[in-house]
Formats: C-alpha cells, structure tokens, sequence
C-alpha cells in the first residue's frame, strides 16, 4: 500500500517510523511519504490560510495550494491503472486506485469497517486540514478525478486533522497482510464480532493478592471460550451498549440473554424486560 500525507506540520508523523508500523515500512510492506503543503504555497511567507467569506471566527486553507499539491501528488493518469491491486468493486477509481481522505469533525464516522475497507485501497492520500478546515471546493474538485472521503474519528474536535491522520493510518496498516504477525490475533479483536474483547491474564498466576480466574487455567477450552464471551458481553452492555443494539437477534443464545440480563442493561430489541 502507498500513503501520501499532505499537512503543514510534517514532523508530526515522526510516530510513523515507531514500532509495528516502523518495522512495516522498512520491509516494504507499506510506503509512507509526507509533503509540506508549504511548498506549494506563494509569497516570502508561503501563507495558506485566509479569512471565511461570510464572516466568522478563524481561519481557512485556501484552496490553490491544495489544488497544486494532490495535482503534483496524484497525477492524473500516472501510470496504467494497476487492475491487480484494483479494489473488487467496480466503484470510480482514482489514478492507479488513489482515494482521498480528509480528516474533519464533520466528516462521516471512521470505524473499523471503514478501516478494513481502506486496507483494501491501494493508495491513499490524506489531506490534513488546519485552522477551521480546508475550502470547501478543494473536496469538489478533487472529487472529480478520484473518490474523496471526510472522515471524523470521534465527536471531539481536534485542532487539525494530523493526530487523526496518525490515528486511522495506524489503524489501517496493522490490517495489511504481514504486518501484524499473529493474523488470529486481528481476527478475535474487539469490533471483528461486534463485541468487545473480554479481559486478558498473564504470569505470574497469583499476584498482588489477585489470582488469575481458575477458569483459564483449568485447560478445558470450551469453558474458557464460553467464560470469555460472557465477558465479552457483560462488558460490552456495560462500556457500549449501542453495539449490542447493532447486534441481530440471532446472535445471542439463550446462556446470553441470561448474561446481558445479569447485568442489569435491557437486552435490545425483542427486550428481556417485563
Ligand atoms: Cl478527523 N479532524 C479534526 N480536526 N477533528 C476531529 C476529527 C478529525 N475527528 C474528530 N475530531
């Protein structure tokens, strides 16, 4: 996978070089460039922000330093379009499968369906906004040469969009083959089932006067798979019940319902409640 950055602030991404996602990049697994946004900019101070038409507090990026950076990062019609790496869908394509994603508070929700689906794309590119966010016909006129997304990690405003770049680039990049060494380990996580993942014990067995519930030790799988889903959900109802909301009927089995109902949260739909 090939990721452009695009952002005012590129010692930002420093983190990028870290760890799994460093160990990543140096065997090519993924290739990471970051761009000032400043070089495309005019004028000794290579300024890129001005006042919103209309009155109103804050600044804007103007939209001409943008149109000349994702022009010179994404060139229209690059290179033949690489149809092996190309997404199953026949969705409009960028250039070689490039897709823009623009990190804002008012974008749609990035989740980890979004993330899976983006671990798919070939090439993405961010555009990290500043200020009160980027001119609105940045987002218009790139959508005509590639599919462009506003995306919000959370409902909080951050003050630009780099933390959240950080945030979904980590997200995405674990899910690519290889990265991750333990694929069983992205399998079971938290969201793969709609549930939360239930908690996790190491050595040593007693410690600090807490023991290790029997249960994991007692080496009968089933009991374990059984005890850690009713983890699972007790958690689950307590930290987010709206995900068991999401849940279809049938994916609880009667020994669930006895477990959520335990809890003292009202089962979704069909509802244990009297
Ligand atoms: Cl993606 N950007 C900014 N600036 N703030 C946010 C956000 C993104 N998601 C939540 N808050």
């Amino acid at each position: 996978m090939k990721i452009d950055i695009v952002t005012i602030f590129p010692g930002y991404f420093g983190p990028l070089s870290e760890s799994l996602l460093g160990k990543a990049r140096q065997r090519g697994l993924v290739d990471i460039a970051v761009h000032d946004l400043r070089q495309w900019a005019d004028g000794a101070h290579r300024s890129v922000d001005a006042p919103p038409y209309g009155g109103g507090p804050g600044m804007l990026m103007r939209a001409e330093p943008w149109r000349r950076a994702l022009a010179e990062v994404v060139p229209a019609a690059a290179d033949p379009p690489d149809l092996a790496s190309a997404p199953a869908s026949g969705s409009a394509r960028g250039p070689r499968g490039a897709r823009l994603v623009v990190p804002t508070p008012a974008g749609r929700p990035f989740g980890q369906s979004l993330a899976r689906d983006y671990a798919e794309v070939p090439w993405l590119v961010f555009a990290c906004g500043r200020y009160e966010g980027i001119d609105a016909r940045v987002v218009a006129d790139a959508g005509e040469r590639m599919p462009v997304d506003e995306v919000s990690i959370g409902d909080y405003v951050l003050a630009g969009g780099e933390a959240a770049v950080l945030v979904i680039v980590e997200a995405v990049t674990r899910l690519l083959p290889g990265v991750v060494g333990n694929a069983e380990s992205i399998r079971d996580e938290s969201f793969t089932d709609g549930l939360l993942e239930p908690p996790g014990y190491t050595r040593p067995e007693l410690w600090a006067g807490r023991r290790v519930p029997d249960v994991l030790l007692s080496g009968d799988h089933a009991r374990i798979a059984r005890w850690r889903r009713d983890e699972a959900l007790r958690r689950t109802a307590r930290h987010r019940p709206d995900l068991l909301a999401t849940l279809p009927a049938g994916a609880f089995d009667a020994h669930d319902r006895e477990v959520i109902a335990a809890t003292g949260f009202p089962l979704p739909r069909e509802g244990v409640a009297p």
